[in-house]
């Protein structure tokens, strides 16, 4: 026979098949073929690694020159037990650090403050002034180590507090490596870690670019990131177009208020999840990097380290299982090994416990480990981008860059990000996506090791760590108190006096950057997607009524010394004080991140929004489904009897913003006939009672992802107890370890779904709770 051609494989493929269709449909929209050839790549380039369009890696020798920086994101309790766990892990082989702060320094809130009794020191670590900042680098010389801060909304405090700890450490702040996270527009979208209205967001975003451009060389003033979409359910299509087109929004930004682009635009660096789907996310990041070198070349870029893009990634929580949960430490290496094949530059590998608990020194070791292993026992960063000619992804490469080029052109033709991220439709096209996701795993459809097939009979449980939050609380408390006894309280006075005229003029001139930004230059092409609900957005501009923000209203404008230095900061034509240079007076004078938060505050405002759970998506993929129709038979029964639809509440408590599991459970709910009412986020235990009373629902599902629920449940009961209606219901959902059930329980939780819960199965034991007499459900895999 001669040569054999495509048709001689297509035909061989069919027999042994019989005819059945190999192709796979992805999430994205994507048509997998079983085969690629050089048909596929004909007309495609990928290049050279260290030259532009940069498609095979931002340095011509990658990883053979040097390994991508092993940085491991981590940070619990007080500011002492974080840095001797970072002195640890840097002993043990890691390269760079990666703070994780608690969301209540997150949310600009001190550990004093009655908002956060239940979040202080649970998801990260306690930073309430630039002492704090200086224990956690004890030891940590500033000068050699490259710190990663995730902080976004309290982004000023944060990158103050650093910035004065290395300068008291005796480091000079052009010296400091690292990067702040600051994007503020994915959390608009999907990590809620929000403080202020988008408009002072930006504002901020583009001070630090000029303060970092100006004074820190070395410093990366942004890591803009998709990994919290895919988080939330984003395909990746959906991550790398958002995430781009918020890029191209900074730099817009940042060019509107008179930087030159290519003084600041070498210094943003990106972030990207790396889930299960392997080969995706390696074009992923190679199509990211091809984005990046096309929209600033269209931005007028001219050096090309601003048209490089460089990433972070980090690998999926959401793939990992509390269910079998060494199977975790598998997926992780399979997605370490994704993104090191698509070239990234610095990489988190989640730990085995990541479904339940933050790592023990046990996990944290395994998961550290597994990029060792990969690096110095492989072989794998000897050769530059060896999958670069592969037909499939090289082929997979390209239709990732189109696909999400189309999402961009949308954007820029609505706009921009910032406009469509107020709209709302990013989001719930993210949510859509989730929804979808949910029910395939939900209905079999996509598998999951150990939790919808081959689910093992019994778990055995696993050491998780425990963070004592009071004990915690207590000591924060103990040293704000002495930071404010020894302070010069007249210059901290002036410091954020200076603060809150400068925020209070911003906030009188809100709209002078938009004005400089004009059309965007990119080509403009009308799109066919279908445009989502917007979700609700509003300013909480009534006072908060538990905030420190009431005693702050003497408003003067900028006076003294460190307000001539911020004047002096920005660039010609913005207007108004530099805010980070203000508040690096603030925290040389131990202002703490609160006071510094609410100074703000007091110009901007603190900003809410309203969740608006996607319909049908998750329901429609039970049409004609016996074990749905069932279900809705039940919800039907127990509204005739009760006159009225079941209501429940979905409630967020504490500053915990993940609301992935919360809005599905609220779509799935809603989609079953249930009155939904989905809480807002941020609420105390009392306020969601309030809400519950109000609302006159039958059950209250408290979603905890973020460790608070030990404190923040039983007060919920305790409110509504006192209220007289300890009748309605309390369940939770979320991250809640088994260890934590017994205590749950006797608090007064009627009911438990910890993570991977079968939404189906949640619902009918819902159903039970409220009366209606269900037969126990069959196996969601029939
Ligand atoms: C690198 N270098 C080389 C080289 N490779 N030089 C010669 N030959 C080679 N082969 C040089 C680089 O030019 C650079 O110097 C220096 O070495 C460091 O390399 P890098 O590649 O820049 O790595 P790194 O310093 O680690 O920076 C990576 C980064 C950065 C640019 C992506 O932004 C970063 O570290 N990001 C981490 C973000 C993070 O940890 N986020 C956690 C989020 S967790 P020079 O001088 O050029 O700089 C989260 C979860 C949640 O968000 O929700 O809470
Ligand atoms: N320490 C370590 N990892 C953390 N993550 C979040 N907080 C911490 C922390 N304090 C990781 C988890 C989570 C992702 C957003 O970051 O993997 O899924």
């Amino acid at each position: 026979m001669s040569k054999p051609t495509l048709d001689h494989w297509s035909a061989a493929a069919a027999k042994e098949v019989k005819g059945r269709d190999l192709t796979w449909h992805t999430p994205e929209g994507i048509a997998v073929k079983p085969l690629y050839t050089a048909e596929d790549v004909a007309g495609i380039d990928p290049g050279l690694p260290g030259f532009a369009p940069f498609t095979r890696g931002v340095r011509a020798s990658m990883y053979a020159g040097r390994p991508w920086t092993i940085r491991q994101y981590a940070g619990f309790s007080t500011a002492e037990e974080s840095n001797a766990f970072y002195r640890r892990n840097l002993a043990a082989g890691q390269k760079g650090l990666s703070v994780a702060f608690d969301l209540a320094t997150h949310r600009g809130y001190d550990s004093d403050h009655p908002r956060v009794t239940g979040d202080v020191g649970k998801a990260g670590v306690a930073i309430d002034s630039v002492e704090d900042m200086k224990i956690l680098f004890d030891g940590i010389p500033l000068d050699q180590m490259s710190v990663s801060m995730t902080m976004n909304g309290a982004v000023i405090p944060i990158l103050a507090f650093f910035i004065v700890a290395g300068e008291e450490q005796g480091v000079s702040q052009d010296k400091l490596e690292g990067t702040i996270q600051n994007d503020i527009l994915k959390e608009f979208m999907v990590r809620n870690t929000y403080i202020y209205p988008p408009e002072p967001s930006m504002r901020i975003i583009s001070d630090i670019f000029a303060y970092t451009s100006a004074h820190m060389p070395k410093f990366n003033s942004i890591s803009i990131s998709g990994y919290h979409m895919q988080e939330a359910g984003a395909t990746q299509v959906q991550e790398l177009a958002f995430t781009i087109a918020d890029g191209m929004e900074y730099v817009k930004y940042g060019v509107a208020s008179g930087l030159d682009i290519d003084k600041f635009a070498g210094r943003l660096s990106f972030f990207f999840a790396i889930g299960m789907n392997f080969f995706m996310e390696i074009a992923k990041l190679r199509a990211a990097r091809v984005l990046w070198h096309r929209v600033m070349t269209q931005l007028g870029a001219k050096d090309e380290r601003s048209k490089m893009l460089r990433t972070h990634c980090q690998t999926s929580g959401v793939s990992l299982t509390e269910q079998d949960p060494y199977n975790n430490v598998m997926r992780t290496t399979i997605e370490a090994m994704a993104a090191m094949l698509g070239g990234t530059q610095s990489l988190h590998t989640n730990a085995l416990d990541e479904a339940i608990a933050l790592p023990t020194d046990f996990s944290a070791r395994i998961a550290r480990n597994t990029q060792i292993v990969i690096q110095e026992e492989t072989g794998m960063t000897k050769v530059v981008d060896p999958l670069g000619g592969s037909y499939y992804v090289e082929a997979l490469t390209q239709e990732l860059v189109d696909k999400a080029w189309e999402i961009i052109e949308r954007v820029e033709a609505e706009g921009g990000m910032a406009k469509a991220v107020a709209a709302g439709w990013p989001k719930a096209m993210i949510e859509q996506a989730a929804a979808a996701q949910a029910a395939r795993v939900d209905r079999g459809e996509q598998v999951i090791v150990g939790v919808n097939k081959y689910r093992k009979d019994g778990e055995d449980p696993i050491d998780i760590l425990d963070v004592d939050n009071v004990a915690v609380r207590e000591a924060q408390i103990a040293r704000i108190r002495r930071v404010k006894a020894t302070r010069d309280e007249a210059a901290c006075q002036a410091a954020l006096e200076a603060l809150r005229g400068a925020a209070v003029s911003v906030q009188a001139s809100p709209s002078r950057l938009r004005e400089g930004l004009g059309e965007g230059p990119m080509p403009l092409a009308a799109s066919s997607m279908s445009v989502p609900p917007p979700t609700q957005f509003q300013v909480n501009d009534a006072p908060d009524r538990l905030g420190q923000a009431g005693g702050l209203t003497d408003l003067k404008l900028a006076s003294g010394r460190g307000a001539q230095e911020a004047q002096a900061e920005r660039p010609q034509g913005t207007g108004g004080s530099n805010l980070l240079a203000l508040a690096v007076t603030a925290a040389r004078a131990r202002a703490t991140l609160g006071e510094i938060s609410a100074a703000m505050e007091v110009g901007f405002g603190r900003y809410g929004t309203q969740p608006t759970p996607v319909q049908g998506i998750y329901g429609g993929a039970y049409e004609f489904d016996r074990r749905w129709d069932r279900l809705k038979d039940g919800v039907a029964a127990t509204e005739r009897r009760l006159g009225r639809k079941p209501r429940m509440l979905v409630a967020k408590m504490g500053q915990d913003g993940h609301d992935r599991g919360a809005n599905l459970v609220s779509s799935a709910f809603g989609d079953l006939g249930f009155e939904v009412v989905p809480g807002p986020l941020f609420q105390t235990p009392s306020e969601a009672a309030a809400l519950a009373l109000e609302r006159q629902v039958d059950v209250v599902g408290a979603s905890s992802l973020a460790a608070g629920h030990k404190t923040l449940i039983p007060e919920l009961i305790a409110a509504l107890k006192d209220a007289g209606r300890a009748d309605i219901k309390v369940i939770a959902g979320g991250v809640i370890p088994a260890q934590d059930y017994e205590f749950l329980r006797e608090a007064g939780v009627q009911a438990i779904f910890g993570p991977g819960t079968n939404l189906v199965k949640a619902a009918e034991e819902v159903l039970r709770l409220l009366g209606h007499n269900m037969p126990p459900m069959e196996e969601a895999a029939e």
